[in-house]
């Protein structure tokens, strides 16, 4: 089964394009409680509300000897049927691309991951190797300083300009051959969601930045679903992660998530009726 199919599968049973974040940070969670501990009860207490969960490698690396372990063991405490996203944004040269990949897809055996265009082709050749498997990459992304390259005027032929990141989403689509490419793009800018969103009308895309960074929900779904509302994961990490700091962080992050569940469903029914 490929990355969308089993991203489709998820979404259907669960009803669901809410993406969990599992980037855990010690200091914002429960004294008592181990990083192992926690992850394996936001899961039980989420994973029918769901349709992918994403483990930023960063907070993973951030726990020194045990981080590597931790992330193996929370990819393990995850059901079957729910596809994982290795959030590594990779970008390097093709011999040390292919050690990434075969780290990310082989050793860790993650569904799908985040990979950084700034190298080219060869730099994420590798990762598009395992076909079967989704290879996201950075298009706009939501932080502030997204503007400082992905906005810049690029030159593409005589007379005709486009902003980077519609350069970096045209070549994904000449990239796709495999159909395994999807893009990241922020929930913080819905206007080139939108454009990116026209030119891709069928690629998966990853939409971070709901909840602690802002981003506009409503516009988020309408820009970013497909014709049928469907290929988008959208992200929230800390809203749901952290809503409670008590021993209840489990519940509380249920809450969160039916809560953020809904409003999106609420928002794809007002979108493609
Ligand atoms: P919260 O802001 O806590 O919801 O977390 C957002 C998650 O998405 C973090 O893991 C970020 O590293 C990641 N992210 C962004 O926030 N912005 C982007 O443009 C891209 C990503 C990503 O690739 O997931």
């Amino acid at each position: 089964m490929t990355f969308v199919d089993k991203l489709i599968k998820a979404a259907r049973q669960n009803q669901s394009l809410l993406c969990i974040g599992l980037d855990p940070d010690q200091d914002k969670m429960p004294d008592r409680v181990s990083v192992a501990e926690f992850n394996r009860n936001i899961i039980e207490a989420t994973s029918d509300l769901v349709c992918a969960y994403k483990l930023n490698f960063a907070f993973y690396e951030a726990l020194e000897e045990d981080g590597m372990s931790l992330l193996k063991r929370t990819r393990s405490f995850i059901p079957e049927g729910i596809p994982v996203i290795g959030d590594a944004k990779r970008g390097d040269i093709g011999n040390t691309a292919r050690a990434y990949a075969r780290a990310i897809f082989d050793h860790f055996d993650f569904d799908a991951t985040t990979v950084n265009p700034y190298l080219g082709y060869d730099s994420i050749e590798p990762f598009l190797r395992y076909r079967e498997r989704g290879i996201f990459i950075l298009c706009r992304t939501s932080n502030a300083g997204a503007v400082d390259f992905q906005a810049l005027n690029t030159v593409i032929s005589v007379n005709e300009y486009l902003p980077l990141f519609q350069v970096v989403a045209r070549k994904a689509g000449e990239w796709n051959l495999h159909g395994n490419i999807g893009l990241v793009v922020g929930a913080t800018y819905p206007d080139e969601l939108k454009v990116i969103r026209e030119q891709h009308p069928d690629m998966p895309l990853l939409i971070p930045g709901i909840g602690a960074q802002g981003g506009d929900l409503a516009l988020t779904v309408r820009y970013g679903v497909d014709r049928h509302g469907e290929k988008a994961i959208i992200n929230s990490s800390r809203q749901i992660l952290y809503a409670s700091k008590g021993m209840d962080f489990a519940q509380a992050a249920r809450q969160a998530a039916i809560e953020l569940k809904e409003q999106i469903n609420q928002h794809v029914k007002e979108t493609i009726s």
